[in-house]
């Protein structure tokens, strides 16, 4: 429904905790500290886990929530997918740094890295972190390195920055889970088929679901982000209704 431009994709589903996607990089870094405060304040065991990329550390916001986490020891696990690329900036010319997990140490943040497309070395660390931070003990930052298989977006071309060749060496973390499953004697073959019935049902099921409803309202673009509209968007608003051969 997000995706699809609908504003009820923003609404989480009952019994789920969680924020609406952020598209502005790092605001959710905040969010999510600002939160975590607000439990911790009313006692209760919920922590917040903020996921984010490599880009999103060099923007204010990552080092205003880190330092105010650090502060006020709020139960937040930062949990940064390092992919090596903001859209088309590398690592290396985006950051002098040499790691993201370095960036929490300054702000005396316990902070790791690890191989991000090991999915065991992923769940044992997120798992530390979050009793953690249940455990009165703080805030934690995970710098899980990985590597973005395609393009950042569909108006995306990486053939144009990547060097050739580059990231052919990455083993991609569902089938080296595999791998491991079969060298271990945990794979069934009929439980595998089973799960991938199930999962493509769903899959199929929701976006049925989600053609069944009406096109997205273009007035929702302008109409949610501030409370009294200021002149130059709502001129946009009504240039862009015009456009679209529509009166407001
Ligand atoms: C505040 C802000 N500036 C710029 C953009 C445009 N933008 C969208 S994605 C992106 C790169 C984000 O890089 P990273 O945090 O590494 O995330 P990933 O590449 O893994 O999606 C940028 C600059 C934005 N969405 N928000």
């Amino acid at each position: 429904m997000y995706w699809n431009g609908r504003a009820e994709g923003c609404v989480p589903p009952e019994g789920k905790k969680y924020f609406p996607a952020a598209v502005p990089i790092a605001t959710q870094i905040p969010h999510a500290v600002g939160s975590a405060w607000a439990e911790k304040r009313k006692g209760t065991d919920n922590i917040a886990l903020c996921f984010f990329g490599d880009g999103a550390t060099s923007e204010g916001d990552f080092h205003e929530g880190l330092n105010f986490a650090s502060v006020f020891q709020t139960p937040t696990v930062f949990f940064n997918q390092n992919n090596r690329y903001a859209i088309s900036v590398p690592f290396e010319k985006q950051m002098n740094s040499k790691t993201i997990a370095q960036k929490g140490l300054a702000y005396d943040i316990p902070s790791v890295r690890v191989d991000g497309n090991d999915v065991f070395a992923v769940y044992f660390e997120t798992k530390k972190a979050a009793q953690r931070a249940r455990n009165g003990e703080g805030p934690t930052l995970i710098e899980a390195v990985t590597w973005r298989t395609g393009a950042h977006t569909t108006a995306d071309d990486p053939t144009k920055y990547r060097p050739d060749g580059q990231g052919e060496d990455v083993v991609n973390p569902v089938e080296r889970l595999e791998h491991f499953m079969k060298n271990n004697d945990f794979w069934d073959e009929a439980w595998v088929e089973q799960i991938e019935r199930e999962l493509t049902d769903e899959v199929e099921s929701a976006v049925e679901a989600m053609e069944q409803y009406p096109k997205p309202n273009p007035e929702d673009l302008f109409d949610h982000v501030f409370e009294n509209m200021p002149k130059q968007l709502s001129e946009q608003k009504q240039s862009y209704l015009a456009l679209l051969g529509r009166d407001s």
